[in-house]
Order: C-alpha cells, then sequence, then structure tokens
C-alpha cells in the first residue's frame, strides 16, 4: 500500500557553502519523539527483521546508502536510500528488513514514540497474524 511507505522529499536549503536539509513539522505526518541512527554497520549486516503495531518512522540515508525491503506475505519491494535530502516514510505495521550498508553509511530514524520493545513484532509468522486480524 502506497501510502503505509512513501519516500518523501526533505526540503533543501542549497548554497556554494554547501546544503542543508530541514525536517520541520509539516514534512512527515507525525510528531516526533525520538531520533536514533545506525552507523558502523559492517557490510553484509542486516538490521530490521520486525514490524511496529504503532510505531511511524522516517528513515534518511544521511551518508552513503542501504536498502529498505519491505514484506507483506505476498509481494516485496526494495528501496534504496542514498540522498540526505530524501526520507522513507514507513507507518505502522510494515514488516521491514535493512541490508546493504554501504561502508560509511549512515541510517538517521525519526519516530513517533519512545522507544517500547512491546510495541515490537519480531516474528514473522506472528506479523502475518497481526496483518490479517
Ligand atoms: C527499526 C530499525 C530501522 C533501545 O534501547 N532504544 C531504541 O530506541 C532502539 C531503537 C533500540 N534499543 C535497543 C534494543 C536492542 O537491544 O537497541 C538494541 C538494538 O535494537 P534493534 O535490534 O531493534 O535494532 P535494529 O537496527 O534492528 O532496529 C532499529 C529499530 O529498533 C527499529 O525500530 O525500524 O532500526
Amino acid at each position: 500500500n502506497e501510502k503505509n511507505i512513501q519516500i518523501i522529499e526533505i526540503p533543501k536549503i542549497a548554497e556554494p557553502r554547501g546544503n542543508l536539509s530541514v525536517i520541520e513539522k509539516d514534512v512527515i505526518p507525525f510528531e516526533m519523539k525520538r531520533v536514533y541512527y545506525l552507523y558502523d554497520v559492517p557490510s553484509g549486516a542486516e538490521r530490521g527483521g520486525h514490524a511496529h503495531k504503532n510505531l511511524q518512522q522516517f528513515l534518511i540515508a544521511l551518508s552513503g546508502s542501504f536498502d529498505v525491503v519491505i514484506k507483506d506475505g505476498q509481494k516485496e519491494i526494495k528501496i534504496t536510500l542514498n540522498k540526505p535530502n530524501q526520507g522513507l516514510l514507513i507507518k505502522s505495521g510494515i514488516w521491514r528488513e535493512l541490508e546493504n550498508f554501504s561502508s560509511g553509511s549512515v541510517c538517521l530514524v525519526v519516530a513517533s514514540d519512545v522507544y517500547k520493545e512491546e510495541d515490537y513484532i519480531r516474528e514473522y509468522d506472528e506479523f502475518l497474524v497481526f496483518k490479517s486480524t
């Protein structure tokens, strides 16, 4: 479903001094409560491999690139993130896997809530049941 996953352009202020991009509340459709980032990911390593019951996230490749694989039990799509002025909105109830991190890449995640382990669905079978209810 396109509405549940969406590439969003982040406004960029380009100057001879370099670029500045800013995420304000009108860029993403939720209020941000947490920011975290993945870095020094060894080549071949995978992150994610879970879904969230309620959390919404906005993922940005601040540096380098990585792939986000979205699965729903039927089809699978792969989105490459490699631009600091573009992010991937992932709404709740979406299974994602992050892979193919380039050396030195940084994945910034803007999230709609604080960390809650009970919000995770870490088993794919459980995710399929959750989705069908
Ligand atoms: C997601 C992908 C893109 C915390 O204590 N606080 C936090 O805010 C987070 C995000 C994690 N943790 C702890 C929980 C685990 O013991 O850090 C450890 C690694 O977390 P996790 O295995 O969930 O890491 P990833 O990279 O597989 O997943 C993370 C996010 O958890 C997740 O929401 O979508 O990045």
